[in-house]
């Protein structure tokens, strides 16, 4: 764009946002508020979107690509203005236009809620791949549940984690669209009988309680491109806002149940990160996004298909984001045979045909089993279906598969009165995949290895990745234009090009530039945590950051354990000078998970204790940021030195986190665990530390009853130290740790901390000598970031494309 062209850019949008103000406000730029220059900046925004997303429907109706349609529970998208403006390429126009109004931009952009509608990973891994797709110009689309609320906010409270609703929808959602005209009916309960009907037996069903579902549709931009995608969240509402014959009868609150009743479906995302709690509701919430999003996309493909469903599975893939939406496969066989008339046999090709499954853990307690009897009483004809696809399973594998008849029992999806999910969703579909090299191993040789054996062509990897985008372009604003003034633009579409900033290790101006935007990057989050926890840190030490759910698995524990090692080593040791050190920890504890709860009380109990005594001189210090979500990632990621991967191996089935940290240039601490190991193998020896029990050894020592906790504590004088200070009154004599400390000693420590404290305390001494040798750091560093490019979201949907999707 010519410069005189840019100023005219930055005029008009001037004088549009302005009249925009008024709009949304009825008051003059002057007199608004903050939250209606938000809403106006918005609006704008959304209007320059609507148009292309307009264009992108009718191109993908005109040129029918093969489409994709994510189910996943949990869409984690974060905060969309600042995604928009720079995938506009408007982010310089509005800038300056704002300055030039006199408003700042940060604070407006700071206005936006930040949508919790995911707990972690998985549901952060799915926004990714819709910008990814985006991106790249894919027809690909989301289907998902508007949760009222969110995950709960997380305040933290004398040291302990307080939990309150997330209210994301207060100030209205700008970038949304309701669809009442789209709207479906989802049926739950009720009877089921057959009849005759014109000489067809038929499934009546009665008695049923129906639900409306409405769609919101969220657009989802490509960056730099002209592509919009769709993200539709289904709403439960009552079918009728009221019951009159009560009302009129003077049951107030019979008239108002059945709307709350219906209501609750869609009221609040379950806060639980790997874990399956079998709730009721929940299983509603499964099927209710499950049978809108399908029942829509089958209507749509009708209209465009001459009512004809011959070539479904050719020109949809349906994309089961774990077990969540398994009843994806169920749910098409009644719509198909019940409401389309196909028989069994052609209704299971098209289901099978279309439906695709990625497993994202193998932690027993997070696999779905849902109850029989509730599945019969909630949704009596998915239950009838689902024994029949058993039932022929079973059926098959006696004629085909030469199996016994226990082995043929130990892959029924019906088991001991409960629904294997897994089980059901591997039967239904044509691909599942795992998403890192270990998992998908472990997935194939352990946890689904009967299925395996039987379709071993099924079984896929594919390994995670995030949006560059999102986590180095649009959020670490210095390393960016550093790359881009040192390699040119073809990075941001490209990102395996960062390989050319190797030929930077040895220059000078590079490596200055290079320390100075990571410096910066800590200086902001030290004024983060300053105005947030009043602790002062010092931005030259190195920040050593652990974000991610507390879960005994992540072990944050460990990390706590050897930072109150480290702390008993300096006391005892006044004169030693190490680098400094500030430790940072993030990340929400499900409500109900005791466990977690005291790791976080713990870990402040330690910054407690560290920041407060004068004999360390500063040389450690301890932060828990409360509140872990997207927008402050995007803080953390480009501010830290370390990245704490540290699960136990063989548990954490990818992990993003470590690949966010990555791209911005932190070196992994970390387990030979899920993409850590990729990541090893990217950087190479030189560039990562790793340390601890490989997962071979951990099924080992699992698979024979476990290890000795004791022995270790009786040998280490380091660790018994340390764990008399959980129970000794160390933390004042109201904070013991005695559920920490037996659950180390006295049931002999699951998750492998005090077997692998002493090669991560290693470690650790490691980093402080590396760091002392800024060459050596920076080029550890330089090295993290160009290497990175294998971890793109945009690899890894061309890989699904390719490899799971067949659509390239
Ligand atoms: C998870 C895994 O725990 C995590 O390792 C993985 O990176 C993500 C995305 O694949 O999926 N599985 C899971 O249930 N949650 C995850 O974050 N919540």
């Amino acid at each position: 764009m010519k410069p005189s062209e840019h100023l005219e850019e930055i005029e008009n949008f001037k004088s549009a946002y302005i009249k925009k103000i008024e709009e949304v406000s009825g008051e003059y730029l002057s007199e608004s508020s903050l939250l209606n220059q938000y809403e106006a900046l918005a609006e704008l925004v959304m209007d320059k979107i609507a148009s292309q997303w307009a264009k992108t429907r009718s191109q993908y109706d005109e040129i029918p690509h093969k489409r994709v349609y994510l189910f996943s529970i949990e869409f984690l998208i974060g905060r969309l203005l600042k995604s928009y403006v720079n995938s506009l390429d408007m982010e310089e126009t509005v800038k300056t236009a704002m300055a030039e109004l006199g408003l700042d931009y940060e604070t407006i952009l700071s206005q936006e809620t930040d949508p919790g509608l995911g707990n972690g990973g998985l549901g952060r891994l799915m926004a990714c791949f819709l910008e990814s797709s985006a991106t790249l110009g894919l027809p690909f689309h989301g289907n998902g549940i508007h949760y009222k609320h969110g995950l709960f906010e997380q305040k933290i409270i004398n040291g302990e984690q307080v939990e309150v609703a997330d209210n994301w929808l207060r100030h209205g959602y700008p970038f949304e669209i309701r669809k009442p005209n789209e709207a479906v009916i989802v049926k739950f309960y009720g009877n089921l009988h057959s009849e005759k009907i014109n000489g067809v037996l038929t499934f009546v069903y009665e008695d049923y309680e129906p639900i409306l579902a409405v769609p919101y549709d969220i657009p989802l931009k490509g960056y730099h491109n002209n592509t919009v995608n769709s993200l539709r969240l289904w709403s439960a509402e009552p079918i009728e806002e009221f019951d009159l014959p009560s009302f009129n009868e003077g049951q107030f609150l019979d008239a108002v149940r059945h709307k709350s009743e219906a209501e609750a479906i869609t009221q609040i995302l379950y806060p639980n990160d790997n874990k399956f709690d079998g709730k009721q509701l929940r299983l509603k919430q499964e099927y209710f996004f499950v049978c809108a999003g399908l029942k829509r996309m089958i209507t749509r493909f009708k209209r465009y298909n001459n009512d004809c469903l011959d070539e479904f599975a050719d020109k949809i893939c349906i994309h089961i984001n774990d077990t969540h939406p398994a009843l994806c496969g169920p749910e098409m066989m009644r719509i198909f045979m019940d409401e389309e008339g196909l028989s069994w046999d052609d209704a299971w090709k098209i289901t099978v045909n279309s439906l695709t499954f990625t497993n994202h853990t193998v932690l027993p307690e997070a696999l779905e089993k849902w109850p029989v009897d509730m599945m019969k009483f909630l949704l009596p004809r998915i239950y009838m279906i689902i024994e029949e696809i058993n039932r022929q399973f079973q059926e098959e594998l006696r004629s085909k598969s030469g199996l016994n008849e226990l082995q043929i029992n130990s892959l029924s999806i019906i088991q001991d009165g409960q629904i294997n999910m897994a089980n059901l969703a591997i039967v239904c579909c044509h691909s599942v995949n795992g998403v890192a090299e270990l998992h998908s191993k472990i997935l194939k040789e352990e946890t689904f290895n009967g299925y395996y054996k039987l379709f071993p062509e099924r079984f896929h990897s594919v390994t995670n990745g995030v949006t560059p985008r999102r986590f180095l372009i649009n959020s670490n604003t210095g390393l960016r234009d550093l790359i881009t003034e040192s390699i040119g633009t073809d990075w941001l579409n490209n990102l395996f090009d960062l390989e050319k900033l190797m030929t930077f290790k040895n220059d000078a101006p590079f490596f200055d530039r290079f320390n100075r935007i990571k410096l910066d990057n800590k200086i902001h989050l030290a004024n983060y945590i300053n105005a947030h926890n009043h602790i002062s840190v010092n931005p030259e030490s190195i920040f050593d950051i652990q974000v991610k759910r507390i879960h005994e698995y992540k072990r944050q524990l460990l990390n706590a354990l050897q930072i109150l090692h480290l702390y008993n080593h300096l006391k005892a040791n006044p004169h030693i000078e190490i680098v400094p050190r500030t430790f940072i920890f993030a990340g929400k504890a499900a409500q109900g998970y005791y466990f977690a709860k005291e790791v976080i009380k713990l870990i402040n109990a330690i910054a407690n204790l560290v920041n407060n005594d004068k004999d360390i001189r500063d040389q450690i210090k301890v932060v828990f940021l409360a509140n872990f979500n997207v927008t402050l990632g995007e803080i953390i990621y480009p501010a830290a030195n370390i990245s704490e991967q540290i699960s136990t191996a063989g548990k954490e089935a990818s992990g993003t986190g470590n690949m966010k940290f990555m791209m911005n240039g932190a070196i992994t601490l970390g387990t030979m665990d899920g993409a850590n190991i990729e990541i090893h193998e990217a950087v190479g020896d030189n560039n990562i530390l790793t340390f601890g029990l490989s997962s071979d050894e951990v099924s080992h020592f699992e698979k024979h009853g476990g290890y000795s906790s004791v022995q270790i504590y009786e040998n280490d004088h380091r660790i018994q130290k340390i764990m008399h200070q959980l129970i000794d009154g160390t933390f004042g004599h109201l904070a013991s740790f005695q559920s920490v400390y037996d659950s180390l000693l006295l049931y002999n420590d699951t998750y492998f901390v005090l077997k692998d404290f002493d090669s991560y305390a290693t470690a650790q001494h490691h980093i402080n000598e590396l760091f002392k040798d800024k060459n050596k750091w920076f080029e550890m560093s330089l090295s993290n970031v160009a290497y990175s490019g294998l971890f793109s979201s945009d690899r890894a949907i061309l890989e699904y494309q390719k490899n799971i999707w067949k659509t390239l």
